[in-house]
């Protein structure tokens, strides 16, 4: 742990360091608020009508309807300016710096989409097992645009998983197998209300269920790296945000 001052009260702090992840309040206004979300269906509206192969728009197949249904967007900055200032906004790189005692650089941007009914579960996995071309000094924070509940599909943690590196998986895929991942003992939910920002190590395992109530489940999720670590963005997110402009010129023309 940093003395760096930051957002993150002293029991913040062991929280994370301890569970490898903590729930916090962002001070976003409701109009702040208001403003993201907007900007959030704008994205998901610029990225119909969905089809399998846009870059930036991963979608999947609704299990009864068969309706194609966004579950994410990625790279989101180079789209929405909205979002491009949110990545630099100090609620948001607060906590990261604080607890790498350094400024950030943003390292990857997304918007993951739940909608009411259809939003399927994500299968338990640790980040850095997509990410293992760079340094593991990573911590996302999730922005919730909507409350995020055991019943919606919050996020759920293994605590204490970022402590030990890589789990080892079958065949090396990144995402890891177990057959008891809703047994509370293992991963806990971390529920938390618009606005909260839910703080995680590229290290700690998470999952999370289906989303079965009427009501949509979106949120922001930025990863950032310490300065020192060096900016990748250009060459690693920019990089493909330039392949999904092009995919995006060629459908207009
Ligand atoms: O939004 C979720 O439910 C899970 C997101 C996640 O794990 C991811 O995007 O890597």
């Amino acid at each position: 742990m940093t003395n760096r001052p930051g957002p993150l009260s002293p029991d913040q702090m062991e929280a994370y360091d301890r569970d490898g992840f903590v729930v916090v309040q962002s001070g976003f206004s409701e109009d702040e608020l208001n403003a993201l979300s907007l900007a959030a269906d704008e994205l998901a509206e610029r990225m119909g009508p969905l089809t399998p192969d846009n870059p930036r728009a991963r979608s999947e197949v609704e299990k009864v309807g068969g309706r194609i249904i966004l579950r994410k967007v990625e790279p989101i900055i180079d789209v929405v300016p909205a979002l491009e200032t949110l990545v630099y906004d100090p609620r948001m790189t607060g906590p990261p710096a604080q607890i790498f005692g350094e400024d950030v650089f943003l390292f990857e941007d997304k918007l993951n989409y739940k909608p009411p009914l259809v939003g399927e579960k994500y299968d338990l996995h640790q980040d850095y097992a997509y990410w293992q071309d760079f340094t593991d000094r990573l911590i996302t924070v999730t922005l919730l645009l909507d409350d995020a509940t055991p019943e919606n599909g919050c996020l759920r943690f293994i605590p204490g998983s970022h402590k030990n590196g890589l789990i080892a998986r079958e065949n090396d895929h990144p995402r890891l197998i177990t057959e008891q991942i809703d047994d509370p003992s293992i991963a806990v939910d971390a529920p938390g209300q618009a606005g909260d920002l839910v703080v995680f190590s590229c290290y700690t395992a998470h999952h999370s269920f289906a989303n079965r109530t009427d009501k949509g489940r979106r949120a922001v999720l930025y990863t950032y790296n310490p300065l020192s670590n060096g900016d990748t963005y250009a060459t690693y997110k920019g990089a493909q945000a330039e392949q999904c402009r092009a995919w995006e010129a060629a459908q207009d023309s």
